[in-house]
């Protein structure tokens, strides 16, 4: 099939459908009859479906919202771990996939869950939806009370996405760009735009027949210093591109970059320039809402430590409005989470958000200035796509990561240039340092340059490589700008 942002016909969808169901066993599971989907589908209550939750909160200015991440291989220990994060208060419940499945090997998670069962211990890093299939998934699902969604990573979803959905999880996370260029070394941008406009067409299918789920673009990307132009503005590509395909309901993200300024605007614009540009294409019946993605970037050992970032995280979500929020734990910096420590952060996070539930960040002149310049950089950027792509989304985003023209920085990706370089300015936000050739227009490179110039030159030093270098490390080690002074 050519690319083209043009929502699938069923005719195409069904056809392709044929394939997917055929990659793996649980591909023949009867569950996946749509009109046996459909019938499960419709008997979800409002309280557990993901997006009428997130829509009732967004229209209620309600507290940010909380979900943990988690995952394990067998099905009844998965079942203790979430209620234990139900427990803790969660708002909505993750089923965090592992690695195999991401990567669409179900022979290998298949041995993954047998020695799991054996040894009595996680022996995949996650829980593998697909080898548990509609029964199994449907099993999770009922034994929880709140929305559940799948997180993951896969380039190729398209499997997951039917079990899943056929399942009662009205979420799904992902999108052909975020989880595709941070995760994937060659896996083109093309291939993965195709597998998730299959994931979207997936959720149009159920939304033409009266169901309603919800579709997460994954926001922070590599979670790394990422500047918020960048990430806003695929979030923005992904939210188009799944509304082309029928998706009603898109919850667009934000990892935590640690100037409170820069996160708010951050936050602030991504809800309102992605609601302004699904209106100008015509998508007027589209939900957005938003989750802020706690600290993304390397963590604190200590776990008092990784609390007052959580805390700080926390913070932050809230004064944005963030609809939303995906939390972390004390064990961050070690691995996977226990149960008992993915709840504690849950709790940590929850407090949090309760007690700032009736503020809301000020506006004032540096705000405004800050959302003013992201939404430039968004515009700029969004303008090269469609120019390079002749008007076509789809074709324009292949080749703006051709040319470079987006970047996203230290992403594994083959397809993405991984020329640009940032660094934090002298209170904090982030910047961009080298443009490799980034589609930031003249005027935008040198705010850029101006900024991060004023740091170096309060450090005493020149601007180079290594700022960005002592910016990656600063966080875990108690500081947000890795300036020279705090290593002494
Ligand atoms: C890109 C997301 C990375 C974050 C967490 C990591 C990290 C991954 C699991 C998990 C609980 C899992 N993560 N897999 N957390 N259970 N199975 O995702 O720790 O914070």
């Amino acid at each position: 099939m050519e690319l083209k942002n043009k929502k699938w016909t069923e005719e195409q969808f069904l056809e392709m459908r044929k394939h997917v169901l055929s990659t793996w066993r649980t591909g023949s599971d009867s569950e996946l009859n749509f009109e046996n989907a459909i019938e499960y589908l419709k008997k979800v209550p409002e309280e557990k479906n993901f997006a009428i939750k997130l829509a009732k909160a967004k229209a209620n200015k309600s507290r940010t919202l909380v979900q943990p991440r988690a995952g394990v291989p067998v099905i009844s220990s998965h079942i203790k771990l979430l209620h234990h994060l139900e427990e803790s208060g969660a708002d909505f419940l993750p089923s965090t996939i592992d690695s195999y499945t991401r990567q669409n090997r179900y022979v290998e998670a298949e041995k993954g869950i047998e020695e799991s069962a054996r040894e009595n211990r996680a022996m995949l890093n996650g829980f593998p939806a697909v080898n548990h299939g509609v029964q199994g998934c449907r099993m999770v699902y009922e034994s929880v009370g709140v929305p559940l969604q799948a997180r993951h990573g896969t380039p190729d979803s398209r499997l997951l996405a039917e079990i899943i959905h056929a399942s009662g999880w009205t979420s799904n996370e992902g999108g052909a760009i975020s989880y595709n260029v941070p995760y994937a070394k060659s896996v083109s941008i093309e291939d993965t735009i195709k597998y998730w406009q299959y994931c979207d067409r997936l959720v149009g299918y159920y939304e033409e027949h009266g169901i309603t789920i919800n579709r997460e673009p994954f926001g922070p990307l590599t979670g790394t210093l990422v500047p918020p132009s960048i990430s806003n503005t695929i979030g923005i590509i992904e939210a188009l591109l799944a509304a082309e395909q029928g998706v009603k309901n898109i919850t667009v993200g934000y990892g935590m970059g640690g100037n409170i300024i820069q996160d708010v605007a951050a936050v602030r614009t991504l809800q309102e320039q992605t609601d302004e540009y699904l209106k100008k294409f015509g998508y007027n019946d589209v939900i957005v809402t938003t989750v802020f993605h706690q600290w993304m970037g390397g963590f604190p050992a200590d776990e008092a430590e990784a609390l007052g970032l959580i805390s700080m995280s926390s913070t932050v979500a809230a004064l944005s409005g963030a609809t939303k929020m995906i939390t972390k734990t004390p064990h961050e910096s070690v691995g996977i989470p226990t149960k008992e420590a993915n709840g504690i952060g849950i709790k940590a996070s929850k407090m949090v958000t309760q007690l700032l539930q009736d503020q809301k960040f000020p506006e004032c002149e540096q705000l405004k200035q800050e959302m003013d310049q992201i939404k430039k950089e968004v515009n700029c950027l969004m303008d090269w796509v469609f120019k390079v792509g002749d008007g076509d989304l789809a074709v324009g985003t292949v080749k703006a990561f051709e040319l470079g023209l987006i970047d996203v920085p230290f992403a594994p990706s083959k397809f993405n240039a991984g020329l640009i370089l940032p660094a934090r300015d002298n209170d904090g936000c982030i910047r961009v340092l080298e443009f490799g050739k980034l589609g930031f227009s003249d005027e935008i490179k040198e705010f850029h340059r101006k900024k991060i110039s004023e740091r170096a030159e309060k450090e005493g030093r020149k601007v180079s490589f290594q700022l960005t270098v002592d910016d990656i490390y600063a966080v875990s080690n108690g500081h947000l700008i890795g300036r020279p002074t705090y290593n002494d």
